[in-house]
């Protein structure tokens, strides 16, 4: 018996009629209500297994846990293949791909007419936000990709339970359309990772629509996360007065247990996810920082006029290469069960590796690709043996410093702000905005290093707003003066602040420690906002007093502390140069703000 042939687990008219609809046009051979159940999850990892996509791991060193290899040619998000199709070009912005919403409907009409054929097609329902929360937001996605739907039961709350919200009728489903786009003849066998050369990540703001082709990998495919998180609810975000970034959320608990949260934004290769799970370093006995979330932030002012956010996710789609027991102990434990790997190496016992999980790597085993790697060979090719965007899906429940608030409907108190980048130079270690409008200015012309993973020329600065460039569903500069307006919406705005770890000295070595040293920062970060910590005034915002970072458990220097917070007149100029680049662009969007903010810092310099 055909599951197509099963009631619906849903009486909601609207969502039956359009998955019968969507059903008609991509012709699947099945169609199966996703409940969320483990034992379904189970059944699916096991027809993963039988396809080839998974290989079960040895549960005994990796309970639980699975290991996927992608197409050679699906292995990163693909922002050239990413559409905004608003109404009019102008509102998706210069920094957005667009097309006419018309002409991409078409479009996608045409790729999708009998694209799951030979396949089955999943309704997959996921609320973005602890279920029934005031701030989470529904989606439901059909997909063909029972891959998309093992990720999405980590990363989001799927199935019965968010059917049951759907069905309370009280708030708008995202639509969501996903399609590897790889339709089966009759008798034809199946790849373990069915994908398309060809790519649309399609997104139509005014209709709350994504549409995605051709991908069956992270960002292009857990349609919950960068689609639906950051590109639609920033547009959501913005017509009701919150905001939707792309950042990570910790609490950190003081010894007397006073509790303060701040939200951080971080371009990629900067360790956001190392921040996000740091572990207080030698001299901060009973201190705590406590996990929320490590990607994404939903930011809204609460009744007081405060603004509370929630992590819309329920798991970490992490990169692997780099995480280790010594770069972040946290993630280790959280991904050491009931995860899935994705394009890192497979040991011989049936374990994995990447490069920088392990001093020593293995002698032997098969690459990201299937091919044997040994160090020897690493040595004469370069090849890694994990892809470095490979993967890990791990439930942040597992995650040891997950904060007890991390599902609490209300979301928690955000007092700062923080924008970071990677900066050799120019950018000192931490300086706190004046004021919210500098200190959108701030976030507004941040930039990071450009690193041999991000493809362009590497080491140098790649603006990245707010780090929401690839992320934003609508034009850049509209998207600052919604962050201008915010403070309308306010009793109080958190305090901002900018932080480098990455700043080195004339022979190009690190001035920082950073990793769990970087709490000294935190700790300043919060006595500001706790008015117990003085600042320095300087052309650019507050700097601390050496005095006034805690320094128990670390002999630094002064000379090195001064030098991580020189402003460099002469560097500063030049930096000012670059912030002008992106305003040329966003010109016409511009708020006066902005011009007044790089004004008022060129006559301080
Ligand atoms: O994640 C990082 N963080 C944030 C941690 C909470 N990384 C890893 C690179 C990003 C993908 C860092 N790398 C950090 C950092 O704060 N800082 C650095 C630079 C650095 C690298 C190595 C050393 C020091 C600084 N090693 C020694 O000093 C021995
Ligand atoms: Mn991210």
């Amino acid at each position: 018996m055909s599951a197509a042939t099963i009631a619906p687990p849903t009486t909601n008219k609207h969502l039956i009629r359009w998955v019968d609809k969507m059903a008609d046009l991509c012709q699947p051979d099945r169609v199966q209500w996703i409940d969320g159940s483990q034992a379904e999850y189970d059944a699916l990892c096991n027809l993963l297994v039988e396809a080839g996509t998974f290989t079960r791991l040895n549960q005994q060193l990796w309970p639980g846990c699975f290991y996927a290899r992608s197409a050679p040619n699906d292995v990163a998000r693909v922002e050239d293949r990413t559409f905004i199709c608003s109404l009019s070009k102008d509102s998706a912005g210069p920094t957005n791909n667009w097309e006419d919403p018309f002409v991409m409907r078409r479009k996608l009409k045409s790729l999708f007419r009998g694209c799951m054929k030979g396949r089955t097609m999943y309704v997959l329902a996921y609320s973005m936000g602890p279920i029934g929360s005031p701030m989470s937001q529904i989606g439901v996605q059909l997909t063909d990709s029972a891959y998309a739907v093992v990720n999405m039961r980590i990363m989001a709350r799927i199935g019965a339970p968010v059917l049951a919200e759907i069905d309370k009728d009280t708030k708008r489903v995202v639509p969501c359309m996903h399609t590897v786009g790889a339709p089966l003849a009759p008798g034809q066998h199946d790849v373990p990772w069915p994908c398309n050369d060809q790519k649309y990540i399609v997104h139509f703001p005014e209709t709350r629509e994504i549409w995605s082709y051709g991908s069956g990998y992270g960002g292009n495919a857990l349609l919950g996360k960068k689609c639906f998180a950051l590109r639609i609810a920033s547009n959501i975000a913005r017509d009701e007065g919150w905001m939707a970034e792309h950042m990570l959320i910790v609490g950190v608990e003081s010894p007397t247990g006073e509790k303060t949260y701040v939200a951080a934004a971080f371009p990629s290769a900067c360790g956001k996810t190392n921040f996000a799970m740091m572990i207080p370093p030698k001299g901060f006995e009973g201190w705590k920082v406590w996990t929320v979330g490590d990607d994404i932030a939903w930011i809204k002012p609460d009744k007081e006029g405060h603004l509370r956010a929630i992590n819309p996710e329920a798991g970490f789609f992490g990169v692997a290469p780099g995480t280790s027991a010594k770069t972040n102990p946290n993630a280790m434990a959280t991904l050491a069960r009931n995860s899935i790997f994705t394009n890192v190496a497979l040991t011989p016992e049936g374990g994995v590796w990447w490069e920088g999980m392990t001093d020593e790597p293995p002698a032997e085993c098969l690459d990201w690709r299937g091919q044997p790697w040994t160090p020897a060979i690493a040595k004469e090719t370069g090849r890694t043996a994990a892809h470095p965007n490979g993967r890990f899906t791990s439930p942040a429940s597992q995650c040891p410093s997950i904060d007890p608030a991390w599902e609490d409907p209300t979301g928690v108190p955000i007092s700062a702000i923080i924008f970071g980048g990677r900066r050799p130079t120019t950018m000192p270690l931490v300086y706190q905005a004046f004021n919210w409008s500098s200190g959108v200015y701030i976030g507004a012309t941040m930039g990071s290093e450009t690193t041999a993973a991000a493809g362009a020329p590497v080491g140098t600065v790649r603006r990245d707003p707010m780090a929401m460039l690839p992320f934003c569903g609508y034009h850049m500069g509209d998207y600052f003066r919604h962050w201008l307006k915010m403070q309308r919406e306010l009793a109080s705005t958190p305090r901002v602040f900018h932080v480098n770890w990455f700043r080195r000295d004339e022979n190009g070595k690190f001035l920082w420690p950073g990793f769990g040293e970087n709490m000294r920062v935190l700790c300043w970060i919060i006595d500001r906002v706790r008015g117990r910590a003085q600042g320095k005034e300087t052309p650019i915002g507050w700097t601390p007093y050496f005095e006034d970072i805690r320094w128990q458990g670390l002999d630094f220097p002064r000379a090195t502390f001064d030098t991580l917070q020189t402003v460099d007149r002469a560097q500063w100029r030049r930096e000012i140069m670059g912030h002008e680049e992106l305003f040329l662009m966003l010109h016409d969007h511009l708020s006066s703000e902005m011009i007044y903010e790089r004004e008022l810092l060129i006559c301080r310099l």
